[in-house]
């Protein structure tokens, strides 16, 4: 079932590098609406279960170190065919690939430090907002 919901995380390299900000304001122009959102640190425990399904690939440890050593700005975004429309929004994993104006190819530095997550279907953005925020929590 569609939700009109997605699920993303500012990545700790665009916090370090102060994009916060800039990000944000790229995806309200875009039209999606913040229902949740909030500043918050993975654990290793964290990073190893939401990116489970990477953990056969050779990055993993790459992966999990890389998520885990700041903080990230972790949100819930509505918006009509939200899923799809914010994978338009930041662009290819690679940034090398990103189309022109996405967000990774404005931040992003390489495939493994790509600034921002966007959730990959409807199921899948469920299951990752709920992971980081109860129902309390979201608007
Ligand atoms: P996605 O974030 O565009 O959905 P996935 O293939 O689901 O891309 O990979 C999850 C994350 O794992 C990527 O966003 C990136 O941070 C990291 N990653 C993917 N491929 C590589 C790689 O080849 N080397 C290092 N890190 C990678
Ligand atoms: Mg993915």
């Amino acid at each position: 079932m569609a939700t009109n919901r997605t699920f993303t995380m500012l990545k700790p390299d665009a916090v370090e590098k102060g994009h916060i900000g800039a990000i944000l304001e790229k995806i309200s122009a875009s039209g999606f609406r913040i229902v949740a959102m909030k500043l918050t640190q993975m654990t290793k425990a964290d990073a190893e279960e939401f990116y489970a399904i990477h953990s056969e690939r050779p990055f993993f440890g790459e992966l999990v170190e890389y998520m885990t050593r700041g903080p990230i700005v972790a949100a819930i975004l509505e918006k009509e065919n939200a899923v799809e429309d914010f994978r338009t929004l930041i662009g290819a994993t690679n940034p090398a690939d990103a189309a022109e104006g996405t967000i990774r190819k404005l931040y992003a530095a390489s495939i493994g430090e790509n600034a921002v997550h966007g959730s990959d279907s409807d199921e899948n953005a469920a299951i990752e907002g709920a992971f980081h925020f109860a129902g309390r929590d979201m608007f």
